[in-house]
């Protein structure tokens, strides 16, 4: 079981947000592309597999708990709560089903920290009062990952953090020659997916991202 104590630290105290998105990845690559963005210095590790069954992620997210383990990087399992249940992930992540939050809190436990995308200022305060214990924000750009839905932009980060307490991870297209106007809008903390995976030298591209957040 992991130590929620230092796991919701980890939660509070994180800057950059990893996503090892099946999408780029593939399984045999996932032991690797783990330990590489730990290396590197990412803050959290997503698994994120829109295509894959539960018992695929479940093998896959076992291969990268010790890995994880060994650098003090959280797990968070998207969206397959059982799956989060059975391995004892840190986090789960869910998107915008009403009630998703305490859903999740019913099947993972107080212990497994519990995200929540949102994608407008109204969905961020209504997942802070849901209970969420972190939000997503965005798509802040259009991007590949997530190819139907609209972008938001970067206007509303900083409201969104006078409005939410929670820890407000920016998301979406988010890559270095954007970072410095995401960070002039407010953002404290973002995700980023395929400008990490598909990064010539994964290591080196985390720790340039890192390097530039405040
Ligand atoms: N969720 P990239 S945007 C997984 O807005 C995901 O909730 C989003 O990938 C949201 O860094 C997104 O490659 C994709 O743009 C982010």
């Amino acid at each position: 079981m992991p130590d929620p104590t230092s796991s919701f630290a980890a939660l509070q105290n994180a800057r950059l947000y990893g996503i090892l998105d099946l999408g780029y990845v593939l399984p045999a690559q996932v032991e690797s592309m783990t330990a590489a963005l730990c290396e590197g210095g990412v803050d959290l590790l997503q698994l994120r597999a829109k295509k894959h069954s539960s018992q695929e992620i479940e093998k896959l997210a076992r291969l990268m708990q010790p890995i994880l383990r060994e650098y003090g990087v959280p797990l968070i399992i998207n969206d397959h709560l059982e799956v989060a249940a059975v391995i004892g992930s840190e986090g789960v992540h869910v998107g915008q089903d009403d009630e998703a939050v305490a859903k999740a809190r019913a099947v993972v436990g107080q212990g497994t920290f519990v995200g929540k995308s949102t994608h407008s200022l109204d969905q961020a305060v209504a997942a802070q009062a849901e209970g969420a214990d972190y939000i997503g924000f965005g798509p802040l750009y259009a991007t590949g990952t997530k190819p139907d839905y609209v972008p938001i932009g970067i206007h509303d980060i900083a409201e969104a953090h006078r409005l939410v307490s929670l820890p407000i991870f920016c998301i979406g297209g988010v890559n270095v020659s954007r970072l410095p106007e995401i960070i002039s809008a407010g953002a404290r903390r973002v995700v980023v997916v395929s400008a990490l995976l598909l990064a010539p030298d994964v290591r080196v591209h985390v720790r340039e991202i890192k390097s530039l957040l405040p």
